[in-house]
Parts: C-alpha cells; structure tokens; sequence
C-alpha cells in the first residue's frame, strides 16, 4: 500500500485574486502531498479588492476540527493561516494542540505597517496564544512587530534581529520565520529571518525584486510545509521556498500579470515538481552576539 503525507490547511479560500487555499492546494499536490483543506472563510475577492464580501465557516470549522479530534484523526502537519474571525483561535488552538504531526502557523493578519481590512486587535491577541501551540510560525516583518507590540517597520536593524527572534520564540514556537524581512543597509536583498530549535539563527537572503504580491506568504509557507514533509530541514525548506517565490514573481512581473491578481502560480508550478538548484538564493549562518 502506497500513501502519501497529508496536511490539514485550515485557510480561507478566495475567489479574486491568488491566495489562501488557491496556493496551498496545487502547491502541495506538486510536491506529492495531500492536503485536507478546512476552510475558515469564503471571500468573493481577497481583501485588496475594493468591494470584498465575505463569509466566516465558525460553525462549520468547529464541527470539522471537532469532530477530527473525537476521531483521533492525525495529520502529517497542520496547517493555519488566514481565519475568519477571532473567535475561531480557540478552536484550531484545541485542534493543534491534540496533533501529533507539525504544527505551521502563520499568524496571518497584516502586511507593511497595517492590519489587513477586516482584522481587528483581538485577532492580533488570538495569533499570539495561538503561536504557543506552534512547532513553526512564519510572521511577515509587520506581523511579527505587531505580534511583540513594538512599532512595525520597513526593515530591522541588524542588532534587533536576535531580540525579536527570541521574543517571538518565547510566544511558544520553537522554530520562527521571520519572512520579508529586509535589514536596515542591505538594499538589494530580503531574507526569510530563521531561529531554529537549536537556538541557532540564519538567513535565507534573495535578491530583492522590485514587486509585491498579496498570496506570497500562503506561497511560501505551503512551500516549506510541503518541502519539511518531503523531509528537508527547515533551512533547506525554507531556501526552497524563498526560491519558488522568487521565480514566481519573477516569471508574473515578466508577464505583466496584473499585480492584484497574485503571482502566477500555475505558470510556475512545474518548478515544485523538479525543484532547480536556486543558486542565487542563500542560506546564512548568523553569529549569536
Ligand atoms: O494572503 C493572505 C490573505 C488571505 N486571505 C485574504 C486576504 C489575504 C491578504 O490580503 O485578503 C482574504
């Protein structure tokens, strides 16, 4: 018999506009895993598009992730990412801490400086009790200021790097990710910021492309999350994910794709199947000073 690592992702799911479980999904077949999709919310459009509407599935992702934990149901790794609402924290917080497999959050609720529209405080305070039931979390540089109560910013400096690191890891997660995370001075390169459970740091550094698109963080992390299933370390996943991104990007700012749209995934999911060397993408060892 023959099976394959599972996921639950327990994302929303989006119709305008490339994010969410429109990622997860493909990204994880790609690389040979099955994903149990939850969804926390349905949106006609993600939040960029003036005019979203949207639906938050509370009762629904109770019953489901309740009824998994009744079942004893285990995962390869679970999953989460966008929810509906604060109130669903508590749930999924009751769902993660009965699996036994990898636990991902990515406490995804703002980008450069703001909260997302339709994302209030208490879902800010929810991510941080939720991150204590991580193995992973995966903040962007925003979320991460935030998730410490310190003002978000553009970069870190260099000597802020293993403050917020261990402050984060004191939330509860062993490993942190700190994704887009530019250092002050470095102007021609973002890195994914990492702390593992050994207490040692690194960065994984790409060449700064000059875009943005919303869905990068859902890209990156089912990346990693497929990649740790297939049995990479987290620097190794995380190298492997920051490339992908970079080459999705890279090949939708060619195309001209229209930046709310997100990035191109289904012209560069082949990628995932034969993943290239991405030379260009490298992992750093950072000193403890
Ligand atoms: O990619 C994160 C995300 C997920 N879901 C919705 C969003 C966003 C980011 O803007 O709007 C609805």
């Amino acid at each position: 018999m023959r099976t394959s690592k599972n996921v639950a992702a327990l994302h929303d799911i989006v119709g305008l506009g490339r994010c969410s479980l429109t990622m997860v999904i493909p990204v994880m077949s790609a690389m040979g895993v099955l994903t149990c999709p939850v969804p926390t919310a349905v949106f006609s459009a993600h939040t960029q598009y003036p005019g979203f509407v949207k639906q938050s599935l509370d009762d629904f992702m109770r019953d489901t992730l309740e009824g998994y934990v009744r079942d004893d149901i285990h995962f390869d790794a679970a999953y989460s990412g966008y929810l509906g609402d604060a109130g669903q924290i508590g749930i999924v917080k009751a769902f993660m801490d009965k699996q036994k497999g990898l636990r991902v959050v990515d406490p995804v609720f703002a980008d450069h400086g703001k909260l997302y529209p339709s994302i209030s405080m208490d879902m800010v305070e929810g991510m941080r009790t939720l991150a204590g039931s991580a193995d992973i979390i995966t903040p962007n540089l925003t979320e991460a200021a935030f998730l410490l109560g310190r003002e978000p910013m553009e970069e870190l400096p260099v000597e802020l790097e293993m403050d917020w690191l261990l402050a984060l890891s004191k939330l509860g997660p062993k490993n942190v990710l700190i994704t887009s995370c530019q250092r002050t001075g470095e102007k021609d390169s973002i890195a994914v910021l990492g702390l593992d459970e050994n207490g040692d740091v690194f960065r994984v550094r790409s060449p700064l492309l000059p875009a943005q698109f919303h869905g990068n963080g859902d890209l990156f992390g089912s990346v990693l999350v497929g990649g740790m299933l297939n049995g990479l370390s987290l620097r190794e996943a995380s190298r492997q994910a920051a490339g992908f991104v970079y080459a999705a990007m890279e090949e939708t700012m060619e195309a001209q794709s229209p930046v709310i749209e997100g990035v191109r995934l289904e012209a560069s999911i082949g990628l995932l199947v034969n993943p290239p060397a991405y030379e260009h993408i490298k992992i750093e060892e950072v000193k403890r000073g």
